[in-house]
């Protein structure tokens, strides 16, 4: 069987392509569900794709991830500077996190350059447009070995 990715992408990101192309770029975020599942399919893994607004249900789903998936690839968007409760909740998945920010987030704002989530994550990729996904996804090819 092949490992599960689950892809968790927070508030706004459903808005990619769609908005501040100067910043995010031109591929919307259903381009880069697609683009990450193919490349998926080449590395012999299976992705799940999560998208939400909302901080409980990004909770839920990496609680969900826990019975089902072998590590996450998350953008948590604007919860990653805020939200304790998702650093929480992926402190209790046992397998790799990677966190991916579409900008550079250093180069942005001093309140963006903090994330919760980094202390957690394996590894952080940002800068990168919404390439960084697809690096997240070859390197979490090598962690749990697709
Ligand atoms: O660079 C990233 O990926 C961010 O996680 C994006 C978040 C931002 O709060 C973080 O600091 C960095 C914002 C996501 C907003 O996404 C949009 C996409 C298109 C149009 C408008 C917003």
């Amino acid at each position: 069987m092949t490992k599960l990715i689950t892809l968790l992408n927070g508030p706004n990101l459903n808005l990619l392509g769609k908005r501040q192309p100067e910043i995010y770029g031109r591929e919307t975020l259903e381009d880069v569900v697609a683009a990450v599942t193919a490349l998926a399919g080449d590395l012999g893994l299976s992705v799940a794709a999560v998208q939400s607004n909302h901080e409980g249900a990004l909770v839920d789903a990496i609680q969900a991830a826990r019975e089902t998936s072998a590590g996450i690839i998350i953008n948590p968007g604007a919860y990653s500077h805020t939200s304790v409760a998702i650093l929480d909740a992926l402190n209790t998945f046992e397998g790799p996190v990677l966190e991916v920010h579409i900008s550079n987030i250093h180069k942005r704002e001093a309140f963006r350059h903090h994330s919760f989530v980094s202390s957690r994550a394996e590894g952080v990729i940002a800068g990168f447009g919404t390439e960084g996904y697809l690096l997240a996804l070859r390197r979490m090819a090598t962690l749990v070995g697709g």
